[in-house]
């Protein structure tokens, strides 16, 4: 049967909810939850109420104060239906649900133990319909008043969104609180918190001059962790006050962390919930880069605020609206907050590793989705980093000044409401006096769009000419693709490293040394005057456009633009180009080549200069692509070939560094280390990681030796999985060992390291991976019911394990797949997430293919199959 839901059917809802009182009495075991829906018909002719619901008991249902008997309504799978009300009535019911019961961590559920643990909800997309009976869709927004009442001792603290109006002592030791918000919102943004809890609190005065209190919960053992997810909410506060001109719109802005979630975190009106993971924070036991994901991940949150909940999504294919638009505003606040280059580098090494994939796989989808059998399953790198990336085109598009024009503009015009990708487009278009419908193309169509380059200099003319074109292959279900309007920011390089003057033919000026030129047919040709010698060029600088950009150059152009591209990213991206120019050659199984020598000869060069003192840029030049990046450059592929390639380009520039000059870097960033938290000291640490790394490939005594002293001292996290990491990769048996006893002895009590302890073992390659990952699952301290220790284990063995995943004999697929099925049991949502590790099973080499093919067969033929997991499955098969 044809379960999709379609964009194009799109209708508005027949009804209103002008405001809901609820009230639950909670409970552990069973919770009830009384609702009071005030409704209005939007349509001219009656129109049956068909409400969502699901694992609801129903109790009872009242209109207008009088009990509905039976036949006053019916209950379907999913649905309860009423027909003939008047045109406005007040809707009473009263149901019974299980929180701790819930193990799919959807709706009210029970995070930690029945004796300690607290309750708390999840609704995006569909959680609101396991509380209660209502029209769960994002373009009914309701103004919500929310009672709670519970065992005063068992659950001291209650929380909902909203503001605080009330509390006080029941009968036999119950207490209540209630709580109103002001603002209409979608019942996906619905949450409340209730147990035993600490509070970590600081007054803000927003911009626009509102007497806000910040509060962060934990339980006990963590709340100490909160500081620095408080400081970071504070700078998210301001930063999006001067760059967006938003300000906060409650009394109050509570933020809860959980260890049971499926996601990073949750912006909930008012009551943001996260992962633990992207809260809690100290030197003892989060690396420099944890402490940059939680910052990020509390500015994705608080900006939400906005780009979310004061405008909305009109419906669930918008949903990059929000997400990506929010994920762009996170990125600006990061980069603001530290470097622009690196944090571009970071991002668009992201989407290459995650977004890339997707687009080129049989899940791909347009940022904007046609359709869905399952909205779960469509929170993606496309519709979030690839989302983030349109934005980013469309803001360069009309400029800084016209950009916030546009947002302001776009936030006046749809506050209070649901709007779509159209709606914003047509703010900034209206602000910049630009028509931006052409970038529509760009989130209906699916697939990473090539971008080829070609150029060649004329000497008699002094003209240089370079010409653009784009492809972008079918995706399943869209055979055919439209050219889209693919902007190109680019420089031309004199042999000497100084830019040259941009002048178009036809124009007559030069324009600046930097310029974007906009390819919008299928191919183009742009003619620069006045070029004298054959200059080399910078192109897609900054990454000016998510595409593939195919451009050969020789390495010695690019070992050039490597050591002197002022634009920090393209710096980074010719050190990659060369990279996987040397990746194919040594795929290839050539002995000797250029871009390994162009690529190992500049690199060595940066690295002996003492004055490159950018030691975090310095430190991710030294880094070939990722995995997931090479494997698209060889099809049909072996992981155990790829990654014999990789490690090929690592020892060889492992080994022209130099093992001397190796150590003595480290020696001198060991030297230096002194536990600060600085930019400076946070560089240094990034750089010593790869030093430490790099030394271990051609000194390992004395790279071991190093790692075990930095083990043993270390100041923080960052040190010591560092050298942890080095030493379970280097180390011998007994080594391993040692290291791994004294981390959990000193660890075991944080589940949050403890995740780490288990990824830092399931990453590890080599002939064994796949026994310790079973004993990692053996473990004690191993659970399928807690999302974040899953994904440690599973997660990091299939993702990033390549080889043992993907082992020749389909151990590997064997392994999750029965995994896959018994977590499906428990939590779909999770499951369906890491099903996509199969992702690009049909690009592997025939055996692997054959064989991950029959084992995904074997996972969709599982009986009772949640459709989260069916939907993954299914489209990874079609
Ligand atoms: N909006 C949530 C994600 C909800 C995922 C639902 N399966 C977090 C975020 O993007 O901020
Ligand atoms: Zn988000």
């Amino acid at each position: 049967p044809d379960l999709k839901i379609r964009l194009s059917d799109y209708q508005p809802s027949a009804w209103r909810i002008a405001s809901v009182e609820l009230v639950f009495d909670l409970d552990i075991a069973s919770t009830e939850v009384y609702a009071r829906l005030e409704l209005e018909s939007a349509s001219a002719t009656p129109t049956p109420l068909r409400l969502d619901g699901e694992g609801l008991e129903l109790i009872e249902l009242r209109l207008n104060g009088k009990r509905l008997g039976p036949l006053g309504y019916r209950v379907e799978a999913h649905a309860l239906e009423l027909s003939d009300l008047p045109a406005s009535c007040a809707l009473e019911s009263r149901v019974r649900i299980r929180p701790q019961a819930n193990t799919a961590l959807e709706g009210l559920y029970l995070s930690g133990s029945a004796e300690r643990g607290f309750l708390l909800t999840q609704c995006e997309a569909q959680g609101f319909r396991h509380i209660t009976w209502f029209l769960d869709r994002p373009d009914v927004l309701t103004r919500y008043s929310v009672e709670l009442r519970a065992d005063a001792a068992r659950f001291p603290v209650l929380l909902a969104g909203g503001n605080a109006v009330g509390s006080g002592m029941l009968a036999e030791g119950r207490h209540w609180a209630r709580f109103e918000d002001p603002h209409p919102k979608p019942s996906y943004l619905f949450a409340l918190v209730a147990g035993r809890l600490e509070c970590l609190s600081q007054p803000y005065i927003t911009a626009d001059g509102r007497a806000v209190t910040l509060n962060l919960w934990a339980e006990a053992d963590a709340i100490g962790q909160c500081h620095y997810a408080l400081g970071a909410l504070q700078r998210a506060m301001r930063w999006d006050e001067r760059s967006y001109g938003r300000n906060y719109d409650l009394d109050v802005f509570h933020v809860v962390a959980t260890h049971d979630f499926n996601m990073g975190a949750m912006e909930n009106k008012g009551l943001n919930i996260f992962n633990a993971k992207y809260l809690l924070a100290d030197a003892d036991t989060t690396t420099d880069e944890g402490f940059r994901a939680v910052e990020g991940v509390i500015g994705h949150e608080y900006f939400h605020n906005w780009s979310g909940n004061r405008v909305t999504c009109r419906d669930w294919f918008q949903l990059s609206l929000k997400e990506g638009f929010t994920v762009f505003r996170d990125q600006s606040f990061s980069a603001d907050m530290h470097s622009q280059a690196l944090k571009r580098i970071e991002d668009v090494a992201t989407l290459r590793r995650m977004q890339f994939p997707e687009d080129a796989g049989p899940l791909a989808h347009p940022v904007r989705p046609a359709e869905y059998a399952e909205i779960n399953n469509f929170y993606t790198a496309t519709v979030y980093e690839k989302g983030a990336e349109l934005i980013r085109m469309l803001a360069a598009r009309v400029g800084p000044q016209a950009f916030r024009r546009g947002t302001d503009l776009y936030f006046a015009r749809h506050d209070g409401s649901a709007a779509t990708v159209e709606d914003l487009l047509a703010a900034l278009g209206e602000a910049a006096a630009v028509d931006l419908t052409p970038y529509l193309a760009w989130y209906a169509q699916a697939g990473t769009p090539r971008l080829s380059a070609r150029c060649h200099h004329e000497p008699a003319t002094r003209r240089y000419v370079l010409r653009l074109a784009q492809h972008t292959a079918p995706t399943p279900g869209q055979a055919v693709k439209h050219t889209l309007p693919i902007p190109v920011k680019l420089a031309l390089f004199a042999r000497d490293g100084r830019m040259l003057p941009l002048r178009l033919a036809g124009e007559a000026d030069a324009v600046g040394v930097e310029r974007v030129l906009e390819l919008t047919d299928a191919a183009a040709e742009f003619v620069f005057e006045d070029i004298d010698e054959a200059p080399i060029p910078s192109l897609l600088r900054g990454f000016s456009a998510p595409v593939i950009l195919e451009c050969a150059m020789p390495p010695g152009d690019l070992a050039l633009l490597l050591q002197h591209d002022a634009d920090g990213f393209n710096r980074w991206e010719a050190g990659q180009h060369l990279a996987s120019d040397a990746f194919r050659a040594a795929h290839a199984g050539a002995a000797q080549y250029a871009a390994l020598a162009a690529w190992t000869g500049a690199l060595g060069a940066l690295f002996a200069q003492t004055d490159f003192s950018d030691a975090a840029l310095l430190a991710e030049l030294l880094a070939p692509p990722a995995i997931s990046e090479l494997e698209a450059l060889v099809e049909p592929h072996d992981p155990d070939a790829v990654d014999a390639a990789r490690r090929r380009l690592e020892q060889a520039l492992a080994q022209a560094l130099g093992a001397s000059a190796l150590a003595a870097r480290y020696t001198a960033l060991h030297a230096a280390e002194q536990g600060a938290h600085d930019a400076p000291a946070q560089a240094r640490r990034r750089l010593k990681r790869r030093v430490l790394e790099l030394w271990a490939l051609v000194d390992a005594p004395a790279a071991l030796a190093a790692a075990e002293a930095q083990f043993a001292q270390a100041a923080g996290m960052s040190e010591r999985l560092a050298a942890l990491r080095v030493l379970l990769r280097h180390g011998d048996a007994g080594m391993r060992h040692g290291t791994l006893t004294a981390f959990r002895a000193r660890h075991g009590q944080q589940p949050l390291v403890m995740d780490t302890w288990f990824a830092v073992q399931a990453e590890v390659a080599g002939v064994d991976a796949l026994d310790t990952v079973r004993a990692l699952l053996a473990d004690a301290a191993f659970t399928l019911r807690n999302p974040n220790r899953v994904r440690a284990v599973l997660g990091t063995f299939a993702r990033q394990n390549r080889t043992a995943f993907h082992r020749a004999d389909g151990a590997g697929y064997a392994l999750l797949v029965a995994q896959l099925q018994a977590l499906d049991q428990l939590n779909p949502q999770t499951a369906a997430a890491l099903a996509q590790a199969f992702n690009g099973w049909a690009r592997l080499e025939p055996k692997r293919r054959a064989l991950a093919e029959s084992h995904l067969r074997a996972l969709a033929a599982t009986p009772g199959l949640s459709r989260n997991l069916a939907d993954i499955v299914q489209r990874s098969l079609a």
